[in-house]
């Protein structure tokens, strides 16, 4: 199975960082095909950075169902555009967020997020609720890290996150960890090694998921709100995003 893993913003350093942990937990016969947005912000730090992420990760997705993808991990812990691209996508489609919260939930009755900026919480807070995770998610927390500064080895990041999630299992009660940013793919082994508590790393569960779905022989519905847009016209500069009216999203 091919496995397309879209990272929504334009930093291919971090694109490297997080097709690595995902070729670490894929299965024998699963091809990781990573892709950077193309267009875009350098970061998602916020609402709006977010919405015009949106554009470039559906551009990915459409070249996607031409290129025969069977699924497709956002890997961005906002999940932007999770729903506009299952209507576009024929097979599954995960969130990092949302895959991470789920599987959290399978291995301790609480979990804390530990993300980057403070202004990201309320995204991550909104998704808890989304997703139905309140009863689960104890605590939201923030590092105050920029996501970029996350591969810079000067800015202590590693340390600073660790001791973040050593201070979530004493305070919030948790029993697990999930990481709140995609370029927090490759902390999750160590993290889990200093504290002794399962951390769970989005981009990971979410390859993992996608391949159970796609091994359930399961796509994304076409039944209801997730079918096939609806062809209409388009205009300006982003008139080549019309809707195909064959039903797929590619054109
Ligand atoms: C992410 N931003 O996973 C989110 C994390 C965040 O560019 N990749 C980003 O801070 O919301």
């Amino acid at each position: 199975m091919r496995i397309k893993v879209i990272n929504p913003n334009t930093t291919s350093s971090m694109t490297e960082v997080i097709a690595a942990a995902a070729r670490a937990v894929a299965a024998p016969g699963t091809e990781i095909v990573a892709a950077t947005s193309p267009m875009g912000p350098a970061s998602i730090e916020g609402h709006y950075d977010e919405a015009v992420s949106v554009i470039g990760l559906l551009e990915e997705v459409r070249r996607g169902e031409t290129e025969g993808a069977d699924g497709y991990v956002i890997a961005c812990f906002g999940d932007p555009g999770l729903l506009a691209v299952r209507e576009i996508a024929r097979g599954p489609v995960l969130g990092i967020a949302e895959a991470a919260m789920h599987v959290a939930s399978f291995v301790a009755t609480g979990f804390s997020i530990v993300t980057t900026l403070g202004r990201t919480r309320i995204i991550a807070e909104h998704l808890v609720r989304n997703y139905g995770m309140e009863h689960h998610c104890r605590r939201v927390r923030a590092t105050e890290l920029p996501v970029l500064e996350l591969e810079n080895p000067a800015s202590g990041a590693r340390r600073i996150i660790t001791e973040e999630c050593r201070r979530a299992l004493a305070e919030d009660g948790s029993g697990a960890i999930v990481l709140g940013c995609a370029g927090m793919a490759d902390l999750a082994a160590h993290i889990a090694r200093e504290i002794g508590a399962p951390v769970i790393d989005g981009v990971a569960a979410a390859v993992k998921l996608v391949e159970a779905l796609v091994g359930l022989g399961l796509g994304t519905s076409k039944t209801g709100d997730l079918a096939w847009p609806l062809p209409k016209r388009y205009t300006g500069p982003l008139a080549h995003l019309e809707p195909f009216s064959g039903g797929s999203g590619a054109s």
